[in-house]
């Protein structure tokens, strides 16, 4: 029997992928570079089940049934098919062990966890890189889920994507630095990453800045990453961040990720900052803000935040076999 149980983190980006060149092959407009964070993430088995007529989804004990979501499975079970001996169709089962609504990318760590489990539940031979290339067909960010650390995803040139794959550019031990998530709310976003992105680059007039201004963003966050100069990473990452939901918010109709709470966190980042704490925030499509800080100061810095639920997390490893 082919079962195999593969765990994959959630990560979050301190150079943000907002921009598809090919919608088909999830192409990015733009480089991005993420950390994968500790404790959060997906746990997926994989069995082979010659009985069934398709593969069925399970998510936390749920079927899952919505066509986006099968959608993106289908995408890369289909490529690991056609180059596996086996034809039958799976059985998966994924546990998030996040809370719904944290803010934390499920589909991120979902299809990394899914694409490791089932390169080996189909005896397949796919390198990691590969499989990031594969990953990334079904959601963009899941490829940078498969790696250890500091990941850098490359927007990559070829129209097959063949170079559009992610790398560690560091492991987790680089750096030790501290995440605190600060859940605003735990609504269910009202735009979609997929449609925010779509809608930003036909409407946004800034959009084709941010392309520009995105790739060479993402260039600086990998030197200070690399040489890790905290003051420097910290302003890049929030520019980052405040130009990317800039051009979201700049498509029509507008999209608002922020909440007034999430303007509040901003504020109180910035305010230790000009105190001399080592920290800065970043924010996806959603309301909850990241923090990120050296561990020096995360004591400190988690008494100013007590008054909203915190999850805690630091950069971790990428997806492994359980
Ligand atoms: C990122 N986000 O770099 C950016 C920043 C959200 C804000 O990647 O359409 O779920 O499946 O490729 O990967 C979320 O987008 O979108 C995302 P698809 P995905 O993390």
């Amino acid at each position: 029997m082919n079962k195999v149980k593969s765990f994959a983190p959630t990560n979050i980006a301190l150079a943000k992928y907002w921009g598809k060149r090919d919608l088909s092959l999830n192409l990015p407009t733009n480089s991005s570079l993420s950390v994968s964070l500790s404790h959060y993430g997906t746990e997926t088995t994989t069995e082979l089940d010659d009985s069934l007529t398709k593969d069925v989804l399970f998510i936390n004990n749920q079927e899952i049934h919505n066509p986006s979501s099968i959608r993106k499975v289908e995408t890369v079970l289909n490529k690991i098919r056609t180059n596996s001996k086996f034809k039958s169709y799976v059985k998966i089962e994924s546990f998030n062990n996040f809370p719904t609504g944290a803010g934390l990318a499920s589909s991120a760590s979902g299809l990394a966890a899914l694409t490791l489990s089932a390169a080996k539940t189909y005896e397949t031979d796919f390198t990691l890189s590969q499989l990031s290339n594969i990953s990334r067909m079904g959601s963009g960010s899941s490829c940078r889920s498969l790696f250890d650390g500091f990941v850098y995803w490359n927007k990559g040139v070829l129209m097959d994507g063949l170079d559009s794959i992610a790398t560690s550019i560091a492991p987790s031990t680089h750096w030790e630095l501290d995440a605190t998530i600060c859940i605003v709310t735990e609504e269910e976003k009202k735009t979609a990453s997929t449609d925010g992105m779509i809608l930003t680059q036909n409407t946004s007039l800034q959009f084709s800045s941010w392309i520009e201004f995105a790739e060479q963003s993402t260039n600086k966050i990998k030197s200070y990453i690399l040489n890790k100069d905290f003051e420097a990473l910290a302003d890049e990452v929030e520019l980052n961040c405040l130009r990317m939901h800039a051009t979201a918010l700049s498509a029509f109709p507008s999209i608002l990720y922020f909440k007034p709470k999430t303007l509040d966190i901003i504020e109180r980042v910035q305010q230790l900052r000009s105190k001399g704490y080592s920290l800065f925030f970043t924010i996806d499509a959603g309301p909850n803000v990241v923090i990120f800080s050296e561990p020096k100061d995360s004591n400190q810095i988690l008494k100013h935040f007590s008054d909203y639920k915190i999850l805690n997390s630091k950069v971790s490893t990428g997806a492994h076999y359980l």
